[in-house]
């Protein structure tokens, strides 16, 4: 019988809430039967956790082995298959950005150190928590054991927005739509990219005034769409999107990929960012696929995202040893 170890952390908080009882309803992972999950949150949060901790067991899920509650990031992390790193400080009012960013680099570096120590080099990690990809640079440089290309940050939920408005915009099945491309920071930064995107039965035509004034700008804000009406960050869509980031890690994919990893200088971006590029995935491995064009109309908007990744990691380039 094969058992995992997957560790959220973060696991008060409200992704947790959805994704914890996606991942035990129908575990995302390869030739696994059983599932030992252990949740980690700061100190303050263990009354909370002990009641979601009840919530998972009336659940009577047949995937569950074992469930641990923790504040001690060692036990959480040790001989960990996954980490999923939701846990994040929150922006609080009248807080600079880049205090907020300093604040997670103490917070992702003292993770690192200890995923250094007590994970073997199989563990993968997917670090969500903001600013996601930031945090991933700070844990990839922390963690000399941990091989860099186990280490992702979430882009999977600004791909599976942008597929999902398009497919509105054209009345098409969302699982048409393909090479949907994200470059760069997830943030209000990012490009979604139209100009690489297909449907293998049809011609894609839409107004560059569409693309430009409503698609980009609507997919790189959804997030304070969902605020707006929701009054509360996504959830449950960031859940679902982790467990679909896991799941093509798992088994890979026919379609071009949307994950953060640590750019080589593909595409003539820097070095050390992790950057979303198109990826292929296949039997747990990436490879950027680096022979797309990039319609001039971007290029301009891939060197900003770009540019605020450079300056998110000057802000952190302490924790950059
Ligand atoms: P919540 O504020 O509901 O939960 C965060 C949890 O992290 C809290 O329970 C808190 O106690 C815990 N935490 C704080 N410091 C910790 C530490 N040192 N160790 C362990 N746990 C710690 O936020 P939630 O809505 O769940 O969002 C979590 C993070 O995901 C945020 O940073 C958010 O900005 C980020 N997101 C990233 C996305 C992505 O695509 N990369 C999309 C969704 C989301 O916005």
């Amino acid at each position: 019988m094969v058992t995992k170890n997957i560790t959220i952390t973060g696991a008060a908080g409200n992704i947790a809430y959805s994704l914890i009882f996606r991942i035990l309803s129908n575990p995302p992972f390869k030739d696994t039967d059983k599932i030992n999950i252990r949740l980690l949150d700061i100190s303050q949060s263990q009354k909370s956790l002990m009641g979601l901790k009840y919530e998972i067991e009336d659940c009577a899920f047949e995937s569950l082995e074992n469930l641990l509650i923790t504040d001690d990031p060692e036990l959480a992390f040790t001989d960990a298959d996954y980490i999923l790193m939701v846990g994040a400080k929150p922006r609080s009012k009248g807080m600079e950005r880049s205090d907020l960013i300093l604040d997670n680099a103490e917070i992702f570096r003292s993770q690192a150190q200890i995923v250094n120590e007590v994970c073997s080099k199989k563990t993968k990690i997917v670090i969500v928590g903001n600013p996601a990809n930031t945090n991933a640079l700070i844990m990839n440089y922390n963690t000399p054991k941990i091989p860099n290309e186990n280490i992702t940050s979430l882009m999977k939920l600004d791909q599976n927005r942008a597929k999902s408005i398009l497919a509105t915009k054209l009345d098409e099945r969302v699982e048409n739509i393909k090479n949907m491309v994200i470059w760069g920071n997830h943030s209000t930064t990012q490009v979604p990219d139209l100009y690489n995107c297909v449907i293998p039965s049809k011609e894609i035509s839409l107004e560059h005034s569409w693309i430009h004034d409503t698609f980009i700008p609507r997919v790189q804000k959804r997030g304070g769409e969902i605020i707006e009406f929701r009054g509360l960050s996504s959830a449950a869509s960031a859940a679902s999107a982790i467990y679909d980031h896991i799941y093509v890690l798992e088994f890979g994919s026919d379609d071009c990929e949307a994950l953060g990893v640590l750019s080589t200088g593909e595409y003539n971006i820097s070095p050390d960012l992790m950057f979303s590029f198109p990826l292929t995935i296949n039997d747990g491995t990436f490879t950027v696929i680096d022979n797309l064009d990039i319609n001039d109309s971007l290029t301009a908007l891939i060197k900003q995202t770009e540019e605020e990744l450079l300056k998110e990691r000057e802000i952190v380039k302490k924790y950059l040893p």
